[in-house]
C-alpha cells in the first residue's frame, strides 16, 4: 500500500504556493479543511470576517477539487463536527488512516501549542512546515535581531529592500537616494478628496449560503454582515490589487496619515485581509507597486511608503511576535488597568473621531492604520486601558486580524506596553494632532482648543495626564524633552486642573457618557 498524507489547510492559509499544497500527490493524499466554532468564537470576531473566511475557504476547496485533489471539507453545520481543529484532525486520522499529517505553521501561538500537543496524541508523525509566504524566516529574523541593543524596523527594512532587490538601483543605492520618504507622507487631508469606488464582487451561491449560515449561527456577532463586498477567490483578490495599483496607489503616500469623515478608506489598499489569508502574496504585491513606479505611473513617495509597510512593518512585527511569545502577550509596562469602555463595541460616544473610527469598523471590519493607531489606539494608551482587553478588541473586529500581526501592533506600537521594544516613543497625541490630520473636530461635541471645562476635548487632558503619570519613564527619552518643558511651564494650578479634568473624563468613560 502506498503512503497517504493528510494535508491540513487552515482558514488563513489559502495559498497554492505553500509546500502543503505544492508537494501533494493527487493520487494518494487528502486535504483537510474545517469550519469550527473554536476558531469562530475564540474572540468575538466581526461577522464579515467570519463570512469572508468561510466563503474564501469553500471557494479554495472547490478550486482544489476542480484541480483533481481529494478534499475532506467539514462545514460548520456538519453533524459530526467536533468544532475544533485538533478534533477534526483526530477524526480525519481515524477515518482515513493516513501515514502522516502535514500542516503549515499556524499564525497564532495558541494553535502552534495545540498542534505540538497533537504530536503526542497521534500515533503517526505530524510535520509542521514553515510558512514560506513570509519573506523573512524565523531564523533570518533571529539572526538579524541577535546581539542588537535595539530592534528598529528601519534597519530591518533596509536589509529586506536589499535582499529582495526592491527599489534598488544598479549602483546599490536606494531609488531616489533615500531609504525612507515618510516625511513626505504626513500631509493633512485635502480640501476635496476624490474617492474612487472600490471593487465589489457578485455574490455567488457559495457566498450566499455562507451569509445565511453566519446570519443564523452568529446572531449576536459584532458588526454588520451586509453589504458584503469582499473578494473571496484569488482571482477576485487580484482584481482588487489591479484596481489599487492603477487607481489608488499614486495618491497613497500623500494621504497616508490623513482622515476624513465618511471616508473609511482614503487612499489605502484594503489588501491586508487578502494577503493575510493567502489570496495574495506579499512579494507579488510589492513587485506590482515597484513596476508602477518604474513605468512612471506612481510617485516614489507612494511606492516606497507602500512597500515599506509590507516588507518592513509586516515582516518585522511577525518576527517580533515569534521571538517574544508567549511572554509578549502579557506585557503591561505602563501598568494600564482601566477596563475597555463599552463604546469600543457599541460605537456610541460623543467623540466624533472615535465614533467615526468605530462606525467604519462596525460597517466594514476595516479602518485604516492611522485610525487604528492615532484614534482608537491613542485613546486606549492615554486613558490607561488594560492591554489585554484592547488586544482582544483589535483581534476581533478587523477582517485582517490574526495574533501574529495584531498583537505587536497593539501591545507594541499603539500601547507601548512592551516598554519600547517595538517603538522608541509612545504614539500619544492630543486633540491638536487629530484636528490637524482630519476634519472630525468640526462636527464634534468637544472643542480641540479646550483642555478643561465642559467642552474640553478628552484627548487633551488625558494626553497631559498620561505624560505626567509616566514622567519617570519618558523624560529620559531623547525625543520627549520638549513636551516635559511645556508641562513644567504650565505651573501647578493648570497641571492640577488638567489632572482633575482627566479624572472626570475617565469617570465619564466608565459611565458611558464620554
Ligand atoms: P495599507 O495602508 O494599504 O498598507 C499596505 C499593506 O501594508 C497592508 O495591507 C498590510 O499588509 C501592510 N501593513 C501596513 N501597516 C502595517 C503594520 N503596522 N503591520 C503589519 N502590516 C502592515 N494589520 C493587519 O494586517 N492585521 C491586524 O490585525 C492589524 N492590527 C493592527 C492593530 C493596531 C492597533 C494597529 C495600529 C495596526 C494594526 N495593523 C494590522 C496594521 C495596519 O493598520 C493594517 O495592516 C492596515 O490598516 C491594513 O489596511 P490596508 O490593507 O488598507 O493597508
Ligand atoms: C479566523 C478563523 C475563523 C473565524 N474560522 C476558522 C475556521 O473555522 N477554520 C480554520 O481553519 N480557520 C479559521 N480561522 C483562522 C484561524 O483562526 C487561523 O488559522 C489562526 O488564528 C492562526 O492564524
Ligand atoms: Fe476627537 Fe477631540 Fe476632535 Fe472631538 S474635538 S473629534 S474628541 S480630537
Amino acid at each position: 500500500m502506498s503512503k497517504r498524507t493528510l494535508r491540513v489547510i487552515l482558514g488563513d492559509q489559502l495559498s497554492t504556493q505553500l509546500a502543503v499544497v505544492s508537494e501533494a500527490d493527487k493520487a494518494r493524499d487528502v486535504f483537510l479543511m474545517a469550519e469550527v466554532m473554536a476558531e469562530a468564537t475564540y474572540v468575538r470576531h466581526h461577522v464579515k470576517k467570519i463570512a469572508f473566511l468561510f466563503s474564501a475557504m469553500r471557494h479554495y476547496c472547490n478550486a482544489l477539487r476542480a484541480a483533481g485533489f481529494e478534499v475532506r471539507y467539514i462545514k460548520l453545520d456538519d453533524m459530526a463536527n467536533s468544532q475544533s481543529l485538533e478534533g477534526e484532525i483526530l477524526r480525519a486520522v481515524q477515518a482515513l488512516s493516513p501515514d502522516r499529517v502535514v500542516v503549515t505553521e499556524p499564525g497564532e501561538w495558541r494553535l502552534r501549542e495545540a498542534f505540538e500537543a497533537l504530536k503526542l496524541a497521534l500515533a503517526i508523525p505530524i510535520d509542521i512546515l514553515p510558512d514560506t509566504r513570509f519573506l523573512c524566516s524565523h531564523d533570518a529574523f533571529n539572526a538579524w535581531a541577535e546581539d542588537r541593543r535595539e530592534l528598529r524596523m528601519e534597519y530591518f527594512y533596509r536589509e529586506m529592500r536589499q535582499r529582495y532587490d526592491l527599489l534598488m538601483e544598479a549602483d546599490g543605492k536606494p531609488s531616489g537616494w533615500r531609504w525612507n520618504l515618510d516625511a513626505e507622507n504626513r500631509k493633512p487631508p485635502p480640501k476635496t478628496f476624490n474617492s474612487p469606488a472600490r471593487p465589489s464582487f457578485r455574490k455567488d451561491e457559495v457566498t450566499l449560503e455562507v451569509l445565511d449560515l453566519v446570519r443564523e449561527r452568529f446572531p449576536d456577532g459584532y458588526g454588520k454582515l451586509e453589504p458584503f463586498h469582499f473578494a473571496v477567490t484569488r482571482r477576485q483578490a487580484l482584481r482588487e490589487l489591479d484596481h489599487f495599483i492603477e487607481e489608488i496607489l499614486p495618491a497613497f503616500g500623500d494621504h497616508q496619515d490623513a482622515m476624513l469623515a465618511g471616508e473609511p478608506y482614503m487612499s489605502h489598499s484594503l489588501l491586508s485581509a487578502y494577503i493575510n489569508a493567502g489570496l495574495l502574496y506579499p512579494l507579488e504585491v510589492c513587485r506590482r507597486a515597484e513596476t508602477a513606479y518604474r513605468e512612471g505611473k506612481a510617485p516614489l513617495n507612494s511606492v516606497e511608503g507602500f512597500i515599506r509597510q509590507i516588507i518592513g512593518w509586516r515582516e518585522y512585527v511577525r518576527g517580533i511576535y515569534w521571538r517574544f511569545m508567549p511572554g509578549y502577550a502579557d506585557s503591561n509596562a505602563l501598568n494600564a488597568n482601566e477596563p475597555l469602555p463599552w463604546f469600543y463595541w457599541s460605537g456610541e460616544t460623543r467623540m466624533k473621531c472615535m465614533h467615526e473610527a468605530f462606525s467604519h469598523t462596525l460597517e466594514h471590519a476595516y479602518s485604516h492604520h492611522i485610525q487604528r493607531l492615532m484614534i482608537t489606539g491613542n485613546f486606549a494608551l492615554i486613558a490607561g486601558i488594560d492591554p489585554k482587553a484592547v488586544h482582544d478588541w483589535y483581534l476581533a473586529v478587523y477582517a485582517d486580524a490574526y495574533e501574529w500581526v495584531e498583537l505587536p501592533n497593539t501591545i507594541g506600537m499603539a500601547l507601548h506596553a512592551d516598554g519600547g521594544l517595538l517603538a522608541s516613543k509612545p504614539y500619544a497625541a492630543s486633540g491638536n494632532y487629530i484636528r490637524k490630520m482630519s476634519n472630525f473636530c468640526g462636527g464634534c461635541a468637544y472643542d480641540p482648543g479646550e483642555s478643561v471645562g465642559k467642552k474640553a476635548c478628552p484627548f487633551n487632558a488625558l494626553y497631559w495626564d498620561f505624560l505626567a503619570r509616566h514622567r519617570d519613564r519618558f523624560s529620559r527619552n531623547v525625543r520627549m524633552p520638549y513636551v516635559y518643558a511645556t508641562w513644567d511651564k504650565m505651573g501647578e494650578a493648570k497641571q492640577e486642573a488638567l489632572r482633575a479634568q482627566a479624572r472626570q473624563h475617565i469617570s465619564a468613560m466608565h459611565s458611558g457618557t464620554l
